[in-house]
C-alpha cells in the first residue's frame, strides 16, 4: 500500500473529468487500497481518484466513527435525490477551508464494488453529502466553486498566503 500525493487547489488537474472504469482489475484494486490508506492517513472521510491525479471514476468513503467501514464506489450514478441539506464541508484538496454547500439531503446511487459487482445504496446525512462531494470531484468540480465569485477570490488569496508561509 502507498500514501498518494493529494492535488491542492487551484491545481488545474482538479478540473479533469474522470472516465468510467471499463473493468475492475487488480490495478483498480491497488488504486482503491492506496486511496483508502491516503484517506485514513490524511485524515478524511472521503477521497476521489481525481484528487490523487488518477482520472477514473473511483471513490473511497468512510464516515463511520470507528473508521472501519470502507465504502468503495466505482462508476457511481445518482438514481434519485430528495430534499435539501446545507452542510458545512471541508476538502483535502482545499486544506483549512470550510463552508456550506446546498445539496440533496438523501440520494439513491448505483455503483460497482471492488469485486466489480453492481449495488444500490440509499444514503442520507453526512454520507449523502460526502457521496455528492466526491462525485463532484469526478466531474472536475471543487466544493468552493458553488460559492460566489467574491468568496472564491477571498478563499484563493487565503490559500496562497497559507502556501507561501509553509514554503
Ligand atoms: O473529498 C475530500 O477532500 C474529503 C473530504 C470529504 C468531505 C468532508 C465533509 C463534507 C463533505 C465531504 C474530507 O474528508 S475533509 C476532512 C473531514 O471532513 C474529516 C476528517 C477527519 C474526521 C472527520 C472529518
Ligand atoms: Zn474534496
Amino acid at each position: 500500500m502507498a500514501i498518494l500525493k493529494i492535488l491542492q487547489y487551484p491545481d488545474e488537474k482538479l478540473h479533469t473529468v474522470a472516465a468510467p472504469v471499463g473493468q475492475v482489475t487488480d490495478k483498480i484494486r491497488t488504486l482503491i487500497n492506496d486511496m483508502a490508506e491516503t484517506m485514513y492517513a490524511a485524515p478524511g472521510i472521503g477521497l476521489a481518484a481525481t484528487q490523487v491525479d488518477v482520472h477514473e471514476r473511483v471513490i473511497v468513503i468512510d464516515t463511520s466513527e470507528a473508521r472501519n467501514d470502507l465504502l468503495v464506489l466505482i462508476n457511481p450514478e445518482i438514481m434519485a435525490s430528495n430534499g435539501i441539506s446545507d452542510y458545512e464541508e471541508g476538502c483535502l484538496s482545499v486544506p483549512g477551508i470550510y463552508g456550506k454547500v446546498q445539496r440533496a439531503e438523501s440520494v439513491t446511487i448505483r455503483a460497482l464494488n471492488a469485486q466489480g459487482e453492481s449495488f444500490v445504496l440509499d444514503a442520507d446525512g453526512l454520507l449523502a453529502v460526502c457521496i455528492q462531494h466526491e462525485m463532484d470531484h469526478l466531474a472536475g468540480k471543487v466544493f468552493i466553486e458553488y460559492w460566489s465569485r467574491l468568496k472564491q477570490v477571498r478563499t484563493l488569496a487565503k490559500l496562497k498566503k497559507k502556501q507561501r508561509s509553509t514554503m
